[in-house]
């Protein structure tokens, strides 16, 4: 970037062209105060308190340009003066409260500490009084000073476009957009506007006055998302005083989301488990530890006697860290003697991994998130980032409002798709014929990158073959999506220099999910648009906080950590060589099947490592029933889930901000998990858990230590053989592949090859095939389920926090013309019946719907969604069917509208 030549109080300094003059200021290193002033926002020059004189006139420096040749006097004892009159004027109006702390008060009283300003200065009577009708975001109206920062926060960091400034002169103060309380307004509680306020005006419960400082002071990762934001976590007494977004959190930024920000207030509910739990006469009673792992000893030990190493099975836990996952891999493998071991990527994008390892060789994203934000057309499929990935949401969001064009492909009208260029809503589960449509025109307007095709890929004319069943009017009909829409789609994304795909479960979560991955991913390879500087490839946003994690650690029936197969004997022979001990050779159990296989006798034992798997996999009458006829069923857990409650034995488990470890998030960083609280009462980690359980047993797993199990896992995987707990320590996060200690790790993959055996990515001719559940004239309307922002998965955390103040029912969401015809009004309960069973939900009229599909999540687990979904799963990986399930409609009697025809 070109740079200009400013001096600054006789010092020469070059800033880049553009630059302020604030900026020129700073890097003279001249001390100017600023209070309406925030790097991450666009200046607003309304405070004075950067007055500086330059070129002979008195100028705001954060609104000024520093131009070529300019000369700024900063430090002169009269434009000290002007500065400090101009924030004199703005501390005058404001109550004695608002420099309470001085030097370690907020932004507003070091400020005028540092100005020299009295404290008594400070004489206003207020009056304009507080909003605390939100749980997380206080206001004082009598310390705003109308500076904007929180209304440029909400805007252009966030993009929710909450607030605004009301009122005028002296009068002016932040208020919601809605008019009306905080809480009835649109703010989703990213704490953004709270974190930029200078005053105090905007606060959060539990704060204390002096930040940081006040406070010890933990840096570690959520335990939410998979977006992995790191967050500060301020403790005292043992408590969580408040939870900050990092400012050099590599993906976050200084931002974060409701979940990571404030939902942590499950921590102290008095439902927390502290003590282990064992079933006598049909009670579950608290025991001590000894008694619990004894039980589970005799229990482990009586189903291998009965059925042989494989009539036991380990559900791991994809909110736990690596080395806990890496463990409990071990474990069943080691210990046991089994392969069956699962996690929730099989119910979430086991469809990703297999799609993206069959096409280019690894299973994870294949650019970094960074980059994915450079490109000039995002492709953003079945997936609504901005409530389920809320920084990321929001960084795409800024990104499109900077000028990037933006196709979004989803049934409902999800936040981003207002912002869309061009919105395509393809009946839920026509994904592959949608992504088939895409790619035939790509080739048929000649935008598909023959050179590369050429060099880097196999299958063209298989596929392109296929290709000549889908031409835009045939795809219009079996998916909805109007032909000129789809047209205008593959010429946006195939004329982009730069376009990048992101998607989520409205992908996977499918008959074909594994299909329409591959076919999603045929669309990047036609163009050339991976593993070159010609795009940002295909990007799964995976869920849970450490989904890839756990995959990536082994917790998988056929997977080895690392991705090597169990059937490899070359993959086995490594691991058997680090662990000392045979490795199965037979590949276990997927999660379906461990039911079925429990239903039918051949599985006796479960152990469930923090999955509410009663509540949250599909067809849940069949899930209990699987659960009830296992002699031995062990959840770790940190409250009494509804899988918990028919457990054997439940062991009280230590959360994410009471552990230490690593989790690897969806653009496959690892990131450093560090315990910021003792765990309650007797709740032990689960990685000490599992190491009590092979003590029961008699076994040593080794690894003494998480960072000792990371090291052992680099022993086994080179994947990951350069990530130590150490180096993350030191360098914060790094990217796998990262196959030594001196390899930065790869952010974005495939530049030379792709890592498929021969080197070259692999298109995919999968013909389109309709989803398991069809609606019929008894289920005539297509239930599609998701999540919405204020609550994570089973809610079980989530609702034991504030969150359920803002959002405290299970909503269905249903077009009006829907409720109309089938009798229903908005905030009344409504019947929802499947071919499976019913579940009751509270109706929510919505124009983000299409007529004859209701959407819905599954955070309440007593509303009963999950009886409702059904046992269609991916061919290929098992991932069920959660995005199409047949469902009719009925007011639930004595609240019926009147029906029309
Ligand atoms: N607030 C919050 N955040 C979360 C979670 C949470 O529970 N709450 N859970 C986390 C987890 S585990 C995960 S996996 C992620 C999931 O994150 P997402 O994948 O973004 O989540 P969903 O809302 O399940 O599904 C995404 C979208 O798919 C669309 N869809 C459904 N069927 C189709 C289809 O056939 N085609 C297309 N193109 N789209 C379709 C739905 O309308 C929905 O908007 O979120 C994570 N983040
Ligand atoms: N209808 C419908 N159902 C769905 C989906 C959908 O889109 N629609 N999405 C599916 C997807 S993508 C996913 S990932 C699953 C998620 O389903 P689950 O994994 O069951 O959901 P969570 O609520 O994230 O977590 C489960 C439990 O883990 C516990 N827990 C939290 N932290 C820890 C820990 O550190 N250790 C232990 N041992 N336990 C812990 C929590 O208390 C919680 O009860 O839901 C699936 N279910
Ligand atoms: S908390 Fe976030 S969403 Fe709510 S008003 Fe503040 S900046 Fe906007
Ligand atoms: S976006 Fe995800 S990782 Fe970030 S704070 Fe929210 S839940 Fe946590
Ligand atoms: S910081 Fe420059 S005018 Fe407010
Ligand atoms: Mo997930």
């Amino acid at each position: 970037m070109e740079s200009v030549l400013v001096e600054v109080d006789g010092v020469t300094v070059r800033p880049a062209q553009g630059d302020s003059l604030l900026a020129a200021v700073r890097l003279a290193g001249v001390e100017l105060p600023t209070l309406c002033h925030d790097d991450r926002l666009t200046p607003a020059g309304s405070c004075r308190a950067c007055l500086v004189r330059s070129g002979g006139d008195i100028v705001a420096a954060c609104v000024s340009p520093a131009v070529d040749g300019a000369v700024v006097e900063v430090a002169a004892g009269e434009l000290q003066a002007l500065r400090r009159e101009a924030v004199q004027v703005i501390v005058a109006a404001l109550p004695p409260r608002a420099l309470d702390g001085g030097v370690d008060g907020r932004e507003l009283a070091r400020v005028c500490h540092e100005m020299g300003i009295a404290p008594q200065t400070a004489q206003g009577h207020g009056g304009r009084g507080r909003d605390d009708s939100h749980p997380y975001v206080h206001l004082d109206r009598d310390l705003c000073i109308a500076c904007g920062r929180c209304v440029r926060m909400c805007n252009e960091v966030q993009g929710t476009f909450a607030l605004t400034l009301t009122g005028r002169g002296a009068d002016t103060v932040v208020a919601p957009g809605t008019g009306g309380p905080w809480a009835e307004s649109d703010c989703v509680a990213c704490g953004g506007c709270v974190d930029t306020c200078p005053t105090g005006a905007l606060t959060e419960p539990g704060l204390p006055l002096g930040g940081p400082a006040a406070a010890e002071r933990t840096v570690t990762t959520c335990g939410y998302c998979g977006v992995g934001c790191s967050l500060e976590v301020l403790t005292r007494d043992d408590q969580v005083a408040a939870v900050l977004p990092d400012h050099n959190g590599p993906v976050n930024r200084g931002h974060a989301c409701v979940k990571g920000r404030f939902a942590h207030g499950f921590l102290g509910s008095p439902e927390r488990l502290t003590r282990p739990l064992l079933r006598r006469d049909g009670r579950l009673e608290p025991v001590t530890w000894k008694e619990a792992l004894e039980y589970i000893a005799r229990g482990l030990r009586d189903a291998v006697a009965a059925g042989g190493p494989d009539a036991v099975a380990a559900i791991s836990s994809a909110r736990a860290t690596n080395e806990e996952n890496y463990l409990a891999q071990k474990f069943m493998r080691v210990a046991i003697g089994t392969n069956n071991i699962d996690n929730c990527s099989r119910l979430c994008h086991a469809p990703s991994s297999a799609g993206l390892i069959a096409a280019f060789g690894l299973s994870g994203g294949t650019d970094t998130f960074d980059d994915v934000e450079t490109a000039d057309c995002l492709l953003v499929v079945g997936a609504n980032p901005v409530e389920a990935h809320p920084v990321v949401g929001a960084r795409l969001l800024q990104k499109v409002l900077r000028g990037t064009r933006l196709i979004v492909a989803d049934p409902r009208t999800v936040g981003l798709a207002r912002y869309a260029d061009v919105h395509l809503r393809p009946r839920p589960g026509t994904n592959v014929a949608l992504f088939h449509g895409l790619a035939h025109t790509l080739w048929a307007e000649g935008l598909a990158d023959e050179e590369f095709l050429r060099r880097r890929a196999d299958g063209l004319p298989e596929l392109l073959d296929l290709l000549t069943g889908y031409p835009p009017d045939r795809v219009e009909a079996l998916t909805g999506v109007p032909a000129e829409d789809l047209v205008a789609v593959a010429r946006l994304y195939g004329r982009a220099e730069r376009p990048a795909i992101i998607y989520g479960l409205g992908v996977t979560e499918h008959l074909h999910g594994t299909d329409g991955v591959r076919a999603l991913a045929n669309l990047a390879i036609l163009r050339g648009a991976v593993g070159t500087e010609r795009g940002f490839g295909i990007n799964p946003l995976r869920g849970q906080n450490n989904v890839q994690g756990a995959s990536d650690m082994g917790a998988l029936p056929d997977i080895l950590p690392g991705y090597g197969k169990v059937t490899d004997p070359l993959a086995r022979a490594r691991a058997e060589h680090v662990w000392g001990a045979p490795v199965p050779t037979r590949p276990g159990m997927r999660i379906p099947e461990m039911f079925a296989a429990a239903r039918a006798g051949t599985l006796k034992a479960l152990w469930i490592m923090g999955e509410d798997v009663c509540a949250t996999d599909p067809d849940g009458t069949r899930v209990a029933e699987a659960l009830d006829a296992c002699s031995l069923v062990v959840c770790q857990e940190l409250f009494l889930s509804q899988t918990a409650q028919r457990a054997h034995v439940v062991l009280p488990v230590a959360s994410w901000l009471e552990k230490d470890g690593t989790f690897v998030n969806f653009d496959r960083r690892f990131q450093r998990v560090r315990p910021a609280l003792t765990p309650p009462g007797e709740a032990k980690t689960d990685f000490a858990i599992v190491h009590a359980m092979a003590s029961a047993l008699d076994v040593d797993l080794g690894c003494r230590t998480p960072a000792e199990a990371l090291a052992e896992c680099g022993r086994v995987a080179p994947l990951f053989a350069g990530v130590s707990h150490e180096r993350l320590d030191r360098e914060g996060a790094v990217a796998w592949p990262c196959p030594d200690s001196d390899c930065p790790g790869e952010a974005k993959l495939y530049k030379e090859r792709f890592a498929t055996p021969d080197g070259r990515a692999k298109l995919a001719a999968c013909p389109y095939l309709p989803p398991g559940e069809s609606p019929d004239d008894h289920y005539p309307v297509i239930l599609v389920t998701g999540r919405r922002w204020a609550h994570y998965n089973s809610g079980g955390m989530t609702r034991r926090t504030d969150n359920i103040r803002l959002d405290g029912t299970d909503r269905l969401d249903v077009h009006p013309a829907d409720a109309a015809r089938y009798g229903l009004r908005d905030g009344h309960p409504v019947t929802v019946e499947s071919r499976r069973g019913r579940a009751t939900l509270t109706v929510k009229l919505s124009d983000e719907m299409v007529p004859g599909q209701v959407f819905c999540a599954f955070h309440f687990p007593s509303s009963g969604v999950n009886i409702l979904t059904s046992a269609h799963a991916d061919t290929i990986t098992s991932c069920p069917e959660y995005k199409v399930t047949a469902v009719r409609l009925a007011p639930v009697p004595g609240t019926a509208a009147k029906r029309s025809q």
